[in-house]
């Protein structure tokens, strides 16, 4: 049999669990089962793993991904692991993670897969890290020489010593309103806007229960556009997107909804702007030492029509009515074929840095 095996990881100990549910199940719903099997890897709320057995095609209800009745954490960490084993028949070729920040940090999924030597899909340990920390980015960004909004950063010890001259730091360089965040991107809690001294005195303080590091934004109104990036080495992107909360464009031809936004695909924007964005998001891509996937978003200040870059996602919203692989159809990729093309990418990435673990060895 030369179907290659995926193990698709999914659930998990964070709030994403249900959308880690929901996207395991349109993931194992689009494989081709003439190429691919599953084995499908629970992570329970509780944080213990359960796997299944060797599926050729997929499971009639999302219920069924609970895996009720299966087989226990060490039974899928061994699976995992098998390569170690010095088995000659690993149990799984490649490994699909489904997962948001699920042990803290992110990159540590992927650091478990690297000591494992088991290939994977998607960002790998440094960009996966990098993407989450709000404070490493924007370093990263300004290095790349990438346009960004202007902003404050520290730490809660800096904040201790001197919270008062760092107030008025970002008074006198951000202004108001601007918006206080944990620098670590795994919370979407701890977020708030000030207004005033006061307020931002307090927003710190919020922030400050759920990181060490805060990061402080200027207010920029503009208009919210995303683009998908694809590759190793040479990154592709997609047709850019465009992010309404209102109902501004109610008649615009394709128009999305995940429940929260509408998306407006491709977005209205010139052809000059849309093919800066492109370029924009690949050195973005690069700039955080990317593989597999990021979807990258920008802001176009309405005033002057700059594009400022906001962040990378390395692990963006997946279904296939999420603005990722939604970039990918409007350029001419399906769902099934960006899924070959990312199992694809991660094998590539594995064969490479085998290869020069060997030279060196040698
Ligand atoms: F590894 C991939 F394929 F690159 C990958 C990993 C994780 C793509 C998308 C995601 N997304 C998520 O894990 C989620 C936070 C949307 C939960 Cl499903």
């Amino acid at each position: 049999q030369d179907k290659l095996t995926v193990g698709l990881v999914y659930g998990g100990k964070s709030g994403e669990h249900e959308v880690s549910l929901s996207t395991a199940f349109a993931v194992m719903n689009a494989f081709d089962y003439d190429k691919y099997e599953l084995i499908p890897f629970y992570i329970t709320k509780q944080g213990s793993w359960k796997i299944g057995s060797r599926l050729s095609e997929p499971f009639a209800d999302k219920e069924a991904l609970k895996l009720a009745g299966g087989e226990d954490t060490q039974s899928a960490l061994n699976a995992v692991f098998s390569r170690l084993y010095g088995s000659d028949q690993p149990a799984v070729d490649i490994m699909f993670p489904l997962l948001h920040g699920t042990f803290g940090e992110d990159g540590t999924i992927q650091g478990l897969f690297e000591m494992a030597d088991m290939p994977y899909v998607g960002t790998g340990v440094l960009a996966s890290a990098a993407g989450m920390d709000k404070g490493v980015m924007k370093k990263l960004f300004t290095q790349a020489e990438l346009p960004q909004c202007e902003y404050c950063c520290f730490t809660r010890s800096e904040w201790e010593r001197s919270s008062h001259k760092l107030l008025q730091g970002i008074e006198d360089k951000l202004g108001y309103p601007c918006f206080v965040k944990p620098a670590n991107l795994g919370s979407s809690v701890g977020i708030s806007k000030a207004k005033d001294a006061a307020q931002l005195k307090h927003a710190v303080e919020t922030a400050l229960k759920f990181d060490n590091k805060i990061i402080v934004e200027e207010f920029v109104d503009a208009r919210e556009v995303e683009v998908s990036v694809l590759g190793n080495d040479e990154p592709i992107s997609s047709v850019p997107g465009e992010i309404v909360s209102s109902s501004e464009y109610y008649d615009y031809a394709a128009k999305y909804t995940d429940g929260q936004s509408e998306m407006l695909i491709p977005a209205p924007v010139d052809p000059e702007v849309a093919d800066l964005l492109r370029e924009l998001a690949i050195t973005a891509f690069k700039a955080i030492e990317g593989s597999g996937i990021t979807r990258a978003d920008f802001f176009i200040r309405r005033s002057d029509g700059a594009i400022l870059i906001n962040e990378v996602n390395t692990m963006p919203g997946f279904t296939p009515f999420s603005m990722y692989p939604l970039l990918w159809r409007e350029t001419g990729m399906s769902y099934r074929e960006l899924l070959d093309r990312m199992i694809d990418l991660g094998l590539e990435r594995y064969d490479r840095k085998k290869s020069l673990i060997y030279e060196n060895e040698a």
